[in-house]
């Protein structure tokens, strides 16, 4: 069996809503790696990860698949992780032994109640996390509104690192911005181009914009970015590691895992950006020169989210009126004399339900003794 130097291992989770593409995007990465030599699919239940009967059953994953995939001498440890809410245990033991959570997003749907999920426990659990726009190649794709809606619910940090020229059908092509290069791809390749000049400006200024934010991670590439105005590619490379181990920017990415677009990139940046499991520690440090407590990190309930469509906001009015007419009707209960009493089970208060038990922290030797994916340095 091969043997890997443990800082040519990536540990890595794919999460997020459900049918967002993870055990595709799983099935494409053992492709770009040339671990098979033909990608199965979800719909012809042929694929390395969902291969429990339950799964072929259900057609999507119920529990976490350890597979790994080889790219550019590195190692790739990849926890395909269920995306329904049911599954959320699957989640948490994911996220607690890998480097980096890799959030997929389905670019007709935004940001659903998976990728919030998602984003709660990598949070909880201090992991680095990146973003994957898939279905790009989906007729309904809307790339721009997906990266809003992932602004809007997990604020400035989310930062575009490729964008697509032609998303919806016939997608195959993207801007890198780290890269400053145009990808057009086919299935687990790629052939680059200079940037059109119809997207140079655009591209331009979100480098601008990453590189300033990017060099925020470390006050000696802050200084350079002040002296010079820019950083070198080396230096942006370093600033962007630095900035995602530090959960200051979580970049955006873009593929059709259906096709096998843009895999291959995304494999790369992995390799490049993700953190070994040996430079973890290192990376933590550099919070405040300590290392991190997790004391308070428990996790809060999900706030309950009104999707705000014409349908649903009319719901919720029409729901404040009539709890505001039985609040009213309940006020002039108690007034008056009591005549009958209500059936016991209506009274039931929430101080009745029995709260879960405290979930115990996850510290630091915790979660190194779990990360039982790492390969012995010989
Ligand atoms: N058009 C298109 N379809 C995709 C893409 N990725 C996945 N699909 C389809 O979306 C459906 C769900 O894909 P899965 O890979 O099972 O999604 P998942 O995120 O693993 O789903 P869960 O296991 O339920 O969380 C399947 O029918 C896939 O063929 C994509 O990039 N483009
Ligand atoms: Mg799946």
């Amino acid at each position: 069996m091969k043997i890997y130097q443990t800082q040519d291992i990536r540990n890595i989770a794919l999460v997020g809503g459900a049918k967002s593409g993870k055990t595709s995007m799983a099935e494409a990465m053992a492709f770009c790696g040339g671990l098979i030599n033909r990608r199965g699919s979800v719909d012809s239940k042929n694929t390395i990860s969902d291969y429990r009967d339950i799964e072929h059953d259900r057609g999507y994953s119920v529990e976490n698949t350890l597979m790994y995939t080889e790219f550019g001498g590195k190692k790739v440890n990849i926890l395909d992780v269920p995306g329904f809410a049911d599954y959320q245990g699957e989640l948490d033991s994911a996220l607690n032994v890998v480097e980096a959570a890799v959030v997929v997003v389905n670019a007709q749907s935004g940001v659903e109640v998976g990728t919030e999920i998602a984003n709660r426990y990598a949070a909880k659990l201090d992991t680095p996390m990146l973003f994957v726009v898939n279905h790009l190649d989906a007729e309904k794709a809307n790339f721009d509104d997906a990266v809003n809606q992932l602004k809007d619910f997990f604020g400035g940090k989310c930062t575009v690192l490729q964008f697509p020229t032609n998303a919806g059908l016939g997608f195959n092509q993207v801007v890198d911005i780290v890269a400053n290069k145009m990808y057009t791809f086919t299935d687990g390749k790629y052939t680059e181009a200079n940037i059109p000049a119809e997207y140079a400006d655009k591209a331009e200024e979100m480098r601008m914009a990453l590189v300033e934010e990017a060099a925020a991670a470390d006050d000696a590439l802050m200084e350079k970015y002040f002296e010079n105005g820019d950083l070198t590619a080396e230096e942006l490379t370093q600033a962007l590691k630095l900035a995602i181990d530090k959960r200051d920017l979580f970049p955006i990415l873009c593929t059709s895992a259906k096709e096998n677009f843009g895999v291959n990139r995304l494999l790369e940046f992995i390799c490049q950006n993700v953190p070994a499991p040996c430079e973890v520690a290192d990376a933590k440090k550099t919070k405040g020169g300590k290392e991190p407590t997790f004391a308070s990190t428990t996790v809060s309930s999900p706030k309950p989210r009104m999707w705000s469509t014409p349908a649903t906001r009319a719901r919720s009015a029409s729901a404040r009126c009539s709890s505001a007419a039985a609040r009213t009707v309940s006020a002039s209960r108690r007034l008056a004399p009591a005549t009958s009493s209500a059936p016991s089970s209506s009274r039931m208060s929430r101080s009745t339900i029995p709260s879960p038990p405290p979930r115990t922290p996850t510290t630091p030797s915790a979660r190194s003794s779990s990360r039982l994916l790492s390969t012995p340095s010989p």
